[in-house]
């Protein structure tokens, strides 16, 4: 039974600094992900606020929000058979200490803020934060 599914991908700062975007996209591609738009931008603190605003009590809501908004970001729209958990699993998990062997997190990340990519955890965040970066 085909599910087909749009999400949200972000490749954060620390790995579009260290050059990993066309890397990190083929292993979209690989995995059969269709990759529907895609840009690059640098938004402002209030915009990653907004956009994270589900963590804005936890304790490292600042520093997130200061992260993601410290350089340069690509963000994408995938999509393919249960792109949502696909696109999970393919991450690993928030730590990159934890995530398992050939997620991007392990392959990529450097530690639990700085790890590489973003993924929507449900189908109605995906639509809420496609919507964010590509509603014009
Ligand atoms: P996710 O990115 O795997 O969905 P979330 O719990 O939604 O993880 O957290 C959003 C982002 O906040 C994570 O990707 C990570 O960069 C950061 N983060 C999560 N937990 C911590 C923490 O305990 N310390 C610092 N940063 C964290
Ligand atoms: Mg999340």
């Amino acid at each position: 039974m085909n599910n087909i599914q749009q999400t949200l991908s972000i490749i954060k700062p620390d790995a579009v600094e260290r050059n990993l975007s066309e890397e990190i996209k083929n292993e979209f591609k690989n995995n059969n992900f269709d990759i529907l738009k895609e840009k690059k931008v640098k938004i402002s603190k209030s915009e990653a606020e907004k956009f994270y605003q589900v963590h804005q009590t936890k304790p490292f809501y600042n520093d997130l929000c200061e992260y993601l908004s410290s350089g340069p970001i690509v963000v994408m729209i995938l999509e393919r058979n249960e792109a949502v958990t696909e696109n999970r699993k393919l991450m690993g998990a928030t730590d990159p200490t934890k995530a398992e062997e050939g997620t991007l997190r392990k392959k990529f990340g450097i530690s639990i803020d700085k790890n590489s990519v973003h993924g929507s955890d449900s189908l109605e965040n995906a639509k809420k934060e496609i919507d964010f970066f590509f509603k014009d």
